[in-house]
Order: structure tokens, then C-alpha cells, then sequence
């Protein structure tokens, strides 16, 4: 088989990449090691940046994001009792969507199959080969035959355990890591969100975060030990720890009810410098993580495809490889001001172990600090919308 550009991994980022390229007219194929179901029962990102539905429109597939993705124009941040709302919207002139990371996947898998394109599910020991050179291809498995992809790229789009960043030399590559001593306990309920927007806890006990995915159903998230496992958290004990981590008006209006899915989550920053290696390119979690607190994951590796996608529209159309030497340096800028954001989030609103009265009161004094100016609200408005691409 010959394609012009391989991509591995069919989440998010590799499906979108794969559609605004069919969109551009250049020839692809997605391989994905998973089935279909088992990346779509991957329940994750939750709130979209107007950038990252715009792509979706682009890609033909954000129709069904437009009737059932709900708009928002701010959030809350809670602490020391009370909620405070900012207006992004006022701030930027720019929303924000709900719409679930399974719904994006599941309209661009959607897309794919209505273009007649080429996704080859259950593809098993995925391996990119010389991307080093002028040649590269891709090999894998399917149904116990090995199979080789030529191709002109490689876009390795299968997220932080993912062969493409694994297959670089360690010489060739530098990590910048931090991880988080906790981690993210989220609970998916068939219940009323408790506002109809999100709201961001500080509390004594730890961070806890009220979101959505509908009107009927609600994603809840307490900070957790790191070490804890889910069967420690029978619905029950859930429940009564988000209660005792919200303001007194949220405990009245919540609405509980049986989860109908439960996981806890490590957090980490992460980025794999640079994000190009020869004729493979890194997009999305394969080249960076964010802890979950900006709302930046998806939307990062939305943003990277679109570099990456205008760069290989030129390469094909322009003949020029402008786009491609440029990817990583331009890709890299918007993803350190996004890990920047979200660690300054997850430091501002989660217990840390280490922290003491004076952090906790540092934290109180920089949230204090955010909702009663403008100037500060404005920084905090424009990153979380999402900065321009
Ligand atoms: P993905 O990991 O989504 O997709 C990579 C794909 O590659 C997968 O389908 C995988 O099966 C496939 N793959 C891996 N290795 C392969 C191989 N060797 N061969 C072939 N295929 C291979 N972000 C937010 O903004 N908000 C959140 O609340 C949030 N919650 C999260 C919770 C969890 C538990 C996790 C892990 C992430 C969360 N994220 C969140 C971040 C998440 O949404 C990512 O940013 C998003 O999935 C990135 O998309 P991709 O880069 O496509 O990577
Ligand atoms: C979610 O809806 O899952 C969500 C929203 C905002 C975040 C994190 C998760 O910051």
C-alpha cells in the first residue's frame, strides 16, 4: 500500500489530521491498534476552544457539535465559600463549547467513513521505519500478516504510550516532565449538572471541578491521593466528598445519582522537544500533556494538526517545505504557553502535600486576586478561551 502521509492513531488528533488532509485533496491512512468501541468508551476532554470547533467545521465534521455542543460564556471559581464568576465572553469576545472528547471522535470517525477513507482498526505492532530518510514506511500487523505502508510522512498521532515518540533515538529527543502528587478522581452521572456552567473549587480538602455533557448529564472530578484505587470509591463516598469540597448553594441544588462511568487519572506536564524527525511529525498527547485543569488537552492536539495540516497542504500544493521546517518551532510555542497556563491552574486550585498555611494562603490571595481584577481575569479569560493560533 502507498499513501502520502501514514498517520498512527485514530483519537483525536489523528482522526482530525486525517480529514482536513482529505479536505486538502492529500491521500492518507489512519492505522489505530484499538477497535472503534474501545476508543469511543475512552471517556476524556470535555469543553472545546472556538479554534478547535472551527477545525471541526473545517473538517466537515462539526455539524452535530453545533446543535448539541452547549455554549458557554464563562465559569466560576469557588473558595473560601463563595463563587465567583468570570465573564470570558466580556473579556475576549470568544466562547467556549461543551462537547464531549467522544462525540468529537465519534462525528470525525463518522466523516471518515462517509469519505470512503482507509482506517485500519486492530492494526497490531505499528512501527514507523526510516523517517530519517527520503523513504519512510510504516509496518503492522493485521490478522497475523505483516503489512507495509509506503508513504512521503509519518504523523505519529498516537498519544503519550505511542510508538511514534518510543521510535526516536533518545540522543534525538529532550523531555521536560512534572508530575503531579495526585491525581483526578471523575464521575459521569444521567443527572442535571448542578449550574449551567463549570465550576472550579479550591477547597481544604482539595480541588474539585463541577462540568457537564449535556443537560442531563453531569462530569464531576475530586483531587484524589495518587495512590488511591477506584473501588475505594463507592458512589456514596463520591458524593459526599464533592458535597463537603462545595459552596453551600451547590450542595442544595446537586443532584446525585448512580455513575455510569468512574476513573481516576494521573496528572503530568509533558513535552517532547522538538516535535519533528525527519519525515515524522509528533502531534497531541504523542508530543505533550497537560494536566486536565486548563481544558487544553484535546484542544492542544487540535491546534498542532492544524499547523501540521497546513504544512503538508503547502508542501503538496506549493512545493515548499516552509510549513513542515517551521512546524515544530510554531507548534511548540502555542503548546509551552497552554503547559505554562495549566500548571499555573492545577498550582492554584489543588491541595498540594508540601504546601502549608502559606501556600494555601498564597492560593487564596492569587484566586482573590483574579476575580477583583480586570486585568487579571482578562490573562486568566484569554488563555482559557484559548490563544490564537
Ligand atoms: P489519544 O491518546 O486520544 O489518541 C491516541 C490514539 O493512538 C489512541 O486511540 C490509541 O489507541 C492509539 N495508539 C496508541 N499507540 C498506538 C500504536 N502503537 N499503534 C496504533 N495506534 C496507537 N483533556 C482535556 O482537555 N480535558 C480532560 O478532562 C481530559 N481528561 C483526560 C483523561 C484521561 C484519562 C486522559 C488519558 C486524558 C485526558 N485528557 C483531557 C487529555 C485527552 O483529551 C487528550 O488531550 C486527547 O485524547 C489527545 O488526543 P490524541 O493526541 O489524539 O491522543
Ligand atoms: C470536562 O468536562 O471533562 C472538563 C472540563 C474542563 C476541564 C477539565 C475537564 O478543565
Amino acid at each position: 500500500m502507498r499513501t502520502k502521509v501514514a498517520i498512527i492513531g485514530a483519537g483525536p488528533a489523528g482522526l482530525l489530521l486525517g480529514q482536513l488532509l482529505h479536505t486538502y485533496g492529500v491521500d492518507n491512512v489512519v492505522l489505530e491498534r484499538q477497535t472503534p468501541e474501545y476508543v469511543l468508551g475512552r471517556i476524556r476532554a470535555g469543553l472545546l476552544e472556538e479554534g478547535t470547533v472551527a477545525l471541526l467545521d473545517e473538517a466537515g465534521a462539526g455539524s452535530r457539535a453545533h446543535h448539541e455542543g452547549l455554549v458557554h460564556h464563562g465559569v466560576e471559581l469557588a473558595f473560601g465559600g463563595a463563587r465567583h464568576r468570570i465573564d470570558m465572553h466580556a473579556a475576549t469576545g470568544k466562547t467556549m463549547m461543551i462537547y464531549g472528547q467522544t462525540e468529537v471522535t465519534l462525528d470525525l470517525m463518522n466523516a471518515r467513513k462517509a469519505a470512503g477513507l482507509t482506517t485500519i482498526y486492530e492494526a497490531a505492532d505499528v512501527k514507523p521505519h526510516d523517517f530519517d530518510t527520503d523513504l519512510p514506511r510504516v509496518t503492522y500487523v493485521k490478522d497475523g500478516i505483516t503489512h507495509e505502508i509506503a508513504c512521503d510522512f509519518i504523523a505519529g498521532c498516537d498519544g503519550y504510550h505511542g510508538v511514534s515518540r518510543a521510535s526516536v533515538s533518545a540522543s534525538a529527543i529532550q523531555t521536560f516532565e512534572r508530575v503531579y502528587p495526585f491525581g483526578w478522581l471523575g464521575i459521569l452521572s444521567e443527572t442535571p449538572p448542578v449550574s449551567h456552567e463549570l465550576i472550579y473549587n479550591n477547597h481544604a480538602r482539595g480541588f474539585a471541578l463541577c462540568t457537564m455533557r449535556s443537560t442531563h448529564r453531569s462530569r464531576y472530578y475530586v483531587q484524589c491521593p495518587l495512590d488511591d484505587h477506584i473501588d475505594q470509591w463507592p458512589d456514596d463516598r463520591f458524593w459526599d466528598e464533592l458535597k463537603r469540597r462545595l459552596d453551600q448553594k451547590a450542595v442544595d441544588e446537586l443532584v446525585t445519582g448512580p455513575s455510569i462511568e468512574k476513573s481516576i487519572a494521573p496528572l503530568r506536564s509533558f513535552v517532547a522537544e522538538p516535535m519533528r524527525f525527519g519525515r515524522m511529525f509528533l502531534a497531541g498527547d504523542a508530543s505533550h500533556i497537560v494536566p486536565p485543569t486548563g481544558a487544553k488537552g484535546l484542544n492542544l492536539a487540535a491546534s498542532d494538526v492544524h499547523y501540521l495540516s497546513h504544512a503538508f497542504r503547502e508542501y503538496y500544493d506549493e512545493k515548499s517545505s516552509a510549513g513542515i521546517d517551521a512546524y515544530s518551532s510554531t507548534a511548540l510555542t502555542r503548546v509551552w504557553k497552554a503547559v505554562r497556563f495549566s500548571w499555573w491552574m492545577t498550582s492554584m486550585l489543588h491541595k498540594f502535600p508540601d504546601q502549608g498555611e502559606f501556600g494555601a494562603r498564597i492560593q487564596l490571595a492569587e484566586l482573590d486576586y483574579l476575580v477583583s481584577s480586570k486585568a487579571a481575569s482578562t490573562s486568566l479569560s484569554e488563555n482559557y478561551v484559548g490563544l490564537p493560533l
